[in-house]
């Protein structure tokens, strides 16, 4: 009788030429699989070293297999693991005989999925899997990794038993209304509601960080025609990514580069210059510009030196309480010396306050 789980299988290293390639299979069929292709029995947790054989019977390379037994396995489920070579050619001829034992292979995340559903993992553990391959910096790693180690579920299976304790509260009030004990005066459900509330919304703002770590800070560089928004782009890329010339209205279709400042990733968006046009061609790049400029998560407002102030009326008002960094550009032209400043408040015309 064919079991009621399927057997399942897949690459789990990255596609491509590579030293090793390691395909983990996982289900009731696992060490059948093993067998197979080792023509060998596997002990549990030992690592054996030998040839792995092809369906024709072939050698088809040399390798290291493992064999987890369940439930003490990642998905919870009986798992063979084969670390061979990463050859692209090595790794079709291994999972084509896998398959042809009646093993099917593995959708996206099924692994992580049998592991969630064995119980070997919660949802925000199986979530941090995912964070933690796809980490571009040190920091989003850390982050993943707490929440794989289950620091984060604990936070947050706290708070539940703590509001499932206050409910009871809550409930007692309404059940016994005619009693003379206010149980939730006397049980200070108020404040430890605010002190949950506070808690939830620090776990909030960490969560927010973590997702900027992740997928990278949207920096969108906004200004007038000839500012020299595609200048500062280049300067950020290292690189000609975008057109520059004196014509005013040179950028109109949206370009985006990604820079790694201390591996975070920054996603740089030149956009083409603000102003009134009657033009069909600059105004939909301008139309374009103000959609980058509201997703943006912080702004680069360039204004070319010789103009008398900063006009901040040409940006979108709904992006009037984003992040803003002012490049004064062109300092060469009116001979000032290049300097950070820290302005804390600016009001739409303009006239900078700096921070004393
Ligand atoms: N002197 C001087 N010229 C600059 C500077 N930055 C840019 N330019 C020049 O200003 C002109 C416009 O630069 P761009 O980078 O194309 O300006 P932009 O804001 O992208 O212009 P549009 O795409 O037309 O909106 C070019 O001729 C640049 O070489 C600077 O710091 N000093
Ligand atoms: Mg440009």
């Amino acid at each position: 009788m064919t079991p009621k789980v399927h057997t399942i299988c897949a690459l789990a290293s990255a596609l491509g030429q590579s030293g090793i390639g390691i395909i983990r299979v996982s289900g009731p069929l696992a060490l059948n699989v093993s067998k197979k292709i080792l023509k060998n029995d596997l002990k549990p947790r030992y690592v054996y070293y030998g040839a792995f054989y092809c369906s024709d019977n072939n050698i088809i390379d040399k390798g290291v297999a493992i064999f987890f037994p369940g439930p003490n396995s990642y998905t919870g489920e009986d798992v063979v693991e084969f670390q061979g070579h990463g050859g692209p050619g090595v790794i079709k001829k291994t999972l084509e005989t896998i398959i042809a034992l009646d093993i099917r292979l593995a959708e996206p995340g099924e692994f992580s999925k049998r592991a969630f559903l064995n119980g070997k993992m919660d949802l925000v553990q199986a979530e941090a899997v995912q964070d933690l391959i796809q980490s571009n910096s040190e920091e989003s790693a850390l982050s993943a990794v707490r929440s794989l180690t289950g620091e984060f579920s604990e936070k947050i299976n706290q708070i539940l038993s703590e509001l499932i304790s206050l409910r009871v509260f809550v409930e007692a009030t309404i059940d016994f209304s005619d009693e003379e004990i206010d149980f939730l005066e006397s049980h200070e459900v108020s404040n430890k509601l605010q002190i949950l509330k506070e808690t939830l919304t620090d776990i909030l703002r960490t969560a927010n960080q973590g997702t900027i770590l992740r997928d990278g800070i949207h920096v969108a560089i906004a200004g007038k025609p000839n500012a020299g928004k595609s200048s500062l782009l280049n300067t950020l890329t290292k690189q000609s990514s975008a057109i520059v010339t004196d014509i005013a209205g040179t950028t109109r279709d949206i370009l985006k580069e990604t820079i790694y400042v201390d591996g975070m990733p920054i996603h740089i968006i030149d956009t083409a210059g603000l102003h009134n046009s009657d033009n069909v061609i600059e105004q939909e790049g301008i139309r374009r510009a103000h959609n980058e400029i509201n997703n943006a998560d912080i702004i680069l407002l360039v204004f070319d030196s010789r103009d008398s102030d900063v006009d901040l009326t040409i940006l979108p008002d709904s992006v009037k309480n984003k992040p803003k960094i002012l490049v004064r550009n062109k300092i060469d032209l009116v001979d000032h010396k290049p300097s950070v400043k820290k302005i804390v408040q600016l009001n739409r015309n303009s006239n900078l306050r700096k921070k004393r």
